[in-house]
Order: C-alpha cells, then structure tokens, then sequence
C-alpha cells in the first residue's frame, strides 16, 4: 500500500518537469556505463577531449537552458548558435556523436542529447580528477538554435557585468567563482588575452594585474591583437600555467589567481571584491571544499530552463531537428 503510494508520488512529481536521478532506470539501464565508456575512451587518445566537453555543456545552458542546442548545425535556413564568435572554438561535437551512436545501438530513441551531453561532462568532470557527482536526467531536446541569442559573457568582462549574465540565467556569484574554477583544465586561444599583454586597455603595456614574468611569457607565444585574424587558428596556452597539471581538475586554479597567474581577465577579476576574493582564498585552501562546491553549481547549471515531458524532441542526430529543421 505505502510502496503504491509512493510510486503513485514518483509518477506525479516526474509528470510535473522535475530531472530524476536514473531517469532512464528502465528505458535503458546501462546509459551512464555506456556514456562513461565512450569518454573514456577519447580521453586515453587525448588529455584535452574533458575540456573540450566542460565548455560545451557551459554553453549549452547558458543559451535557452541545457537542450542540445549548441550541438545543431546551421542549414541553409537557420545559422545557429555553433557560429557564433564564441563558439568558433568549441569542441567535442565528434565526442558526443560518438557517445550518441552507442547509445542508439543500445537505447533507439528514448536518450535526449542535452541527457547525453550533462552525463558526459560529469565524466569529463571525474576523469580529470574532479568530483564525480549524480546527474538527474530527463531533459528534452530544444527545437531551436539561433546565432542571435549565443551572446555569452566576455573575457573581458567585470565580475558585476559577468554577474549581470550569470543572474540573468539565474546562477549567483557563488555559482560564478565556483563554476570559473573549471578554467583549471585545457586551452585559451590568444585572441582571449593577448590584449592583456601587450596593450591593455590602450595603456600600450601589459595588464598590470598579470605577473610580469608570466606576462613576457606569454607575450612570445602569442600576436598582438591587431595582428589576430581568426581566433581558430591562433596559438593556444593552457590555462593551467604552470604546466603541472593542465589536465588535472583541482583547485589549482584559485592558487594561480593568488599569485596573478590567471590567463583570462575575468579569472583574475576575482580577486577585485571582498566576496569572490575571499572564496578564491578559501578553495585555494582547500580543494575539497571547492569540489564539493562545483559539484553543487554544476548541477545547478546542469538543471537550467530545461524541457521535460512532452516538450522538445529525443533528436535522432544531435546536430539536426528531428523534423523541418529550421531555427523557428
Ligand atoms: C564569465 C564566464 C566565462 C568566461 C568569460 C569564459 C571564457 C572562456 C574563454 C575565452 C575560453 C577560451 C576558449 C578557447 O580559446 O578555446 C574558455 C575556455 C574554457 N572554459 Fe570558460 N568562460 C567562462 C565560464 C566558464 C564556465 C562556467 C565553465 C564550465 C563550468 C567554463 C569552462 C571552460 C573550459 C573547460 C575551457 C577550456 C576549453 C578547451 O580546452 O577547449 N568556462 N572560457
Ligand atoms: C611572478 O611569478 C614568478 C613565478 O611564480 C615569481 O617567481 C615572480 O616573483 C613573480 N613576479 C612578481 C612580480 O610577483
Ligand atoms: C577560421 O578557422 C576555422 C578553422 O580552420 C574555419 O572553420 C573558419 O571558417 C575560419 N573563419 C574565417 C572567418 O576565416
Ligand atoms: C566547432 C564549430 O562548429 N565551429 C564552427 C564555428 O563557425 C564557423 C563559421 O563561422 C564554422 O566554420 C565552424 O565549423
């Protein structure tokens, strides 16, 4: 009787839209398995894919809320989010391709790519030494992908006008110093910085809140601004400066910040208030906190204006609208 009660509970709270850890229980019982597996599997041949994965759900959700669309391809009808500025660095879509067409294999049709692709950056997550958090799932598919809404936060950005975009989407300052701690693994083309290291903000010298020897060091690996012509195609550094570990996911980068080692503008921003310097201080100290922490703000992240139900779509394809493809 209570046992009946309960599943009659379950069924009208997953009615109502919410994400459920092992949504997919019964529908296909080995997903995660399977998604691990996949990721695995790329990060053997190369260090970088996690990076690659984290950046991509980050974007996923912070335009329409985490429904695959950064994943779709423009068409001739509709130029969509991926080809917008910011995206034109972004990987992993051959990754979550490929985590795709082993679930088909398994599960045809019931896997929502936004599913696939929050899972697989948990396991970028975890690979690369982070936390290794549960994951609620049941998103659905977005139906729409426009280039005019990829407006993302720019490097250059204050923490107030970064906390502009972060509330907007309804993440909090916490979620902001919190989340910019995955800027501890993989590359920075450039074009993201090298103002700051040869003429910034017109001063025709280097950010002087950048230390100098890193500063110098990265002025020799990179063109001046006037000289950058497709960020692509730039040269790239890793994040993690002090080439220890530019593929370990640790607290590593608050410890970088502290000594004005952040490659990113907003990265060093953080210490320009008493709120974000202070946690920058605490989960120096203190990795495990700040993997807590992450776990927490990604799974707020993760949960994002999502659809659920009967809304969206389970694309076929992740890169393309099951039916009329178009950006309406
Ligand atoms: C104010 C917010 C943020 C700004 C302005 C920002 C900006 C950037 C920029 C400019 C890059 C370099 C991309 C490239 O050169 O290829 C980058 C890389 C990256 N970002 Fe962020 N980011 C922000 C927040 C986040 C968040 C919330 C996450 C994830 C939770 C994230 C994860 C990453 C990762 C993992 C990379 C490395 C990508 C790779 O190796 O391909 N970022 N970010
Ligand atoms: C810059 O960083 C290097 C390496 O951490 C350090 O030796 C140097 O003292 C720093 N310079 C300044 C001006 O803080
Ligand atoms: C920049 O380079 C990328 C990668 O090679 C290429 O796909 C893109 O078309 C280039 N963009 C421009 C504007 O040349
Ligand atoms: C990774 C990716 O899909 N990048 C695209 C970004 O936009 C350019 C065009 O502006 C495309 O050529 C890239 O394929």
């Amino acid at each position: 009787m209570a046992l009946c009660q309960l599943f009659i509970f379950a069924l009208v709270v997953t009615a109502a839209g919410s994400l459920d850890v092992g949504f997919y229980d019964k529908t296909c019982p080995h997903l995660e398995i399977v998604v691990r597996k996949v990721v695995q599997k790329w990060f053997l041949k190369d260090k970088s894919a996690p990076a690659g994965l984290l950046r991509l759900h980050f974007h996923d959700c912070f335009i329409r809320g985490c429904d695959a669309s950064v994943l779709i391809d423009s068409t001739e009808d509709n130029i969509a989010e991926k080809d917008s500025v910011p995206n034109l660095t972004l990987r992993g879509f051959d990754l979550i391709d490929d985590i795709k067409t082993s679930v088909e294999a398994t599960c045809n049709g019931v896997v929502s790519c936004a599913d696939i692709l929050t899972l697989a950056a948990r396991d970028a997550v975890a690979l690369s030494g982070g936390p290794d958090y549960s994951v609620p799932t049941g998103r659905r598919d977005g139906l729409v992908s426009r280039i005019g809404e990829a407006k993302l936060p720019s490097p250059q950005f204050s923490i107030d006008q970064a906390l502009g975009a972060f509330t907007a989407v309804g993440l909090n300052l916490i979620d902001l110093v919190t989340l910019l701690g995955a800027h501890t693994i993989g590359f920075v083309h450039c074009g993201f910085f090298s103002d700051r290291v040869y003429d910034f903000r017109g001063s025709g010298m280097p950010d002087p809140a950048m230390n100098s020897t890193l500063a110098t060091l990265l002025k020799a690996k990179c063109p001046p601004p006037n000289q950058i012509k497709n960020i692509s195609l730039d040269p790239k550094v890793f994040f993690d400066q002090t080439k220890r570990n530019p593929f370990t996911f640790s607290s590593g980068f608050y410890r970088q910040v502290l000594k004005n080692r952040g490659v990113l503008q907003i990265d060093q921003e953080l210490l320009n208030t008493d709120v974000t310097s202070n946690l920058v201080v605490e989960y120096a100290a203190n990795p495990d906190f700040f993997k807590a922490e992450f776990a927490k703000s990604i799974t707020k992240l993760g949960s994002l204006s999502v659809l659920t139900g009967v809304d969206g779509e389970i694309r076929t394809n992740c890169r393309k609208f099951n039916m009329n493809a178009n950006g309406n």
